[in-house]
Formats: C-alpha cells, structure tokens, sequence
C-alpha cells in the first residue's frame, strides 16, 4: 500500500500492470502458515482480500466468480448431492453450492484456516454460508485430502488461488487424475482457470492434461473488473461424454434466477464458453 492506493504487483504472473484500488482502512494484517493475508475496506468495492499480494475477493464483485465457478459445474449435473469445494475459504462458492436443493452435503477444503476465520469477520455476505446445516469444512491440502477419496463427490470445484503458492500442485496433471478418481460415475468439475489476456500458455497446458484426462472438457469464463485483466476463466470437465457442457442440464424460470443470482443466468451459461478468436485458436 502506498498512499493511500494498494496495487496488485506481480512481475511474473502479470508483469507490467497492476490493478489498483483505494484505500479507505487497513483492518488486518498478518503472515498465516501458508501466505501473506491483507484485509481492507476499500473507498468503492466493499472490504477485499489479500493473499500473497493477489486479490482474491472484494465485496462488490464477487459475485460473478463465485456464481460463475460453482452453477457451470452444478448445472451440468443431473442431480448433484455430493460436492466438494477445494479452496474458497471465503465461503462465497459454498454459498452458491447450497442454493442447489438436490445438494445433501457441500464440504470444503481450504489449506489456510486464516481464510474462513477471518472471512467470517469481515466478509460476512461469502462466509455467512459456514453456519449452512449441509457444510462440512476441513482444513488441509486440496492435493492429499483427494487422495483419500475415491467415487465419492459428484461435483469438484477448485476455487484456488494462482499457481504460485501454495495451490502450485492444483494446477498439474496428477491433481486432475485425483479429481477424476474421487468423483461419481457422471461427475463434473471447475477450476479456477486464469486469464485469456495473461495466461493462454497455462490455460492450453492445463485443458491438454484435463482433455488426457477427461472425456469431456471445456474452457469458459467470466468478467470481473478486480481480477487481473477483468477476466478470470474456468477449465469444466465432466467425466460423462454425452453432456453438452455449454448447455445446463437443469436451470431455473427466469424469475427466480432473478432472485437467486446477480450473475449467471442459463443465456450467461451458453454465452460463457463463447471465446473471442485469438483464444479460441490458442486453445484449440
Ligand atoms: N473465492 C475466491 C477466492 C479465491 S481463494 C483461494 C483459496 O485457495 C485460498 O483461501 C487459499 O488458502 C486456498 N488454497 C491455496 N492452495 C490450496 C491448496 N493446496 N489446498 C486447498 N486450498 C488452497 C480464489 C482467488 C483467485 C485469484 C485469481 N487471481
């Protein structure tokens, strides 16, 4: 933070640029087990979360990563019960998770129990879903808690933060094969899939593993003004070859999408995995 303004420096994920955003009040600072945690109250987007200098969420926008990421995989289930939540320790994707009546249990596993401690406290809107009957968390590593599970989740989603850190492994072939194990018969997963204007090399490493991987695998995204570039992707996988990921297998009347989401919506589900051309050739 300087002067008043914190910048979201990072030479090598997003060299030469930097999101910035004013500062109205630091309201916490401290060095977890894992990464650097910084929580303000900014002038114009609501408190923000810090890790490791990244911004992970701020109260204003939020909501179309946390809608996008858990409703893209949830709708392209027929009847998700079982779900998994790695990372997201703000609680904002289980709070999408348990707008799903079908769901019985959404259980999440965030490496860092400085996250939903302190979400809990000043991201009350993400986090108010931890007192939710269907939650279950666990603090651990996403990569070894998968490894003791197998045929057991029906949706995956990995809300996690940039591969440099501790979500490194969660964006590596072997965590796409323990994923694959631990989900049912037709299960799907989202990950957290980078930005088409910064990280096309990634985001083409990482489909080719999934696509070695799954049967089924797509690439959608959505806009978010305090992400880097406005953008933020989702690698979607599903282990079923028949599902047509890009239409929802199950969705709402409109009017209660109305009331239930600020971003997604089933015309936002299709429109997702639309991709600009120069993306849409890389990734090919
Ligand atoms: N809901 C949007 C916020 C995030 S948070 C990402 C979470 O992943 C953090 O709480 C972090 O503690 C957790 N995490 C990191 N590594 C692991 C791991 N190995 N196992 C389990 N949890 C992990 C996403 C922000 C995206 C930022 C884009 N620039």
């Amino acid at each position: 933070i300087k002067d008043g303004w914190f910048a979201e420096i990072s030479d090598t994920m997003w060299p030469g640029q930097a999101m910035s955003l004013k500062v109205e009040k630091v309201l916490h600072v401290e060095q977890s087990k894992y990464q650097d945690v910084l929580i303000f109250k900014s002038t114009d987007y609501g408190n923000v979360l810090v890790l490791d200098g990244a911004i992970q969420v701020t109260e204003r926008d939020e909501f179309s990563y946390q809608e996008m990421i858990a409703h893209l995989a949830l709708n392209s289930h027929p009847n998700p019960k079982k779900v998994l939540v790695i990372g997201g320790g703000d609680g904002g994707v289980l709070r999408e998770v348990v707008k799903h009546e079908c769901v019985e249990e959404a259980v999440l596993c965030d490496i860092d129990e400085a996250v939903p401690r302190l979400s809990k406290i000043y991201l009350p809107e993400c986090a108010k879903s931890y007192s939710h009957e269907k939650v279950k968390v666990h603090i651990g590593d996403g990569f070894k808690f998968l490894n003791d599970y197998k045929n057991t989740f029906d949706v995956i989603i990995t809300d996690s933060s940039d591969p440099e850190g501790p979500a490194e492994a969660l964006f590596q072939k072997p965590y796409f094969k323990l994923l694959h194990d631990a989900l049912t018969d037709k299960g799907v997963i989202t990950t957290q899939g980078e930005c088409v204007w910064l990280h096309l090399p990634v985001i083409k490493k990482v489909k080719d593993a999934c696509k070695e991987i799954f049967p089924n695998v797509e690439y959608a995204y959505t806009t978010i003004p305090t992400y880097p570039s406005g953008q933020i992707g989702f690698m979607v996988c599903s282990k079923d070859p028949k599902v047509d990921l890009k239409k929802p297998l199950r969705s709402l009347p409109t009017e209660k999408e109305l009331e239930l989401y600020k971003y997604y919506s089933k015309e936002i589900h299709e429109a997702s995995y639309v991709l600009p051309n120069f993306a849409k050739t890389a990734l090919q």
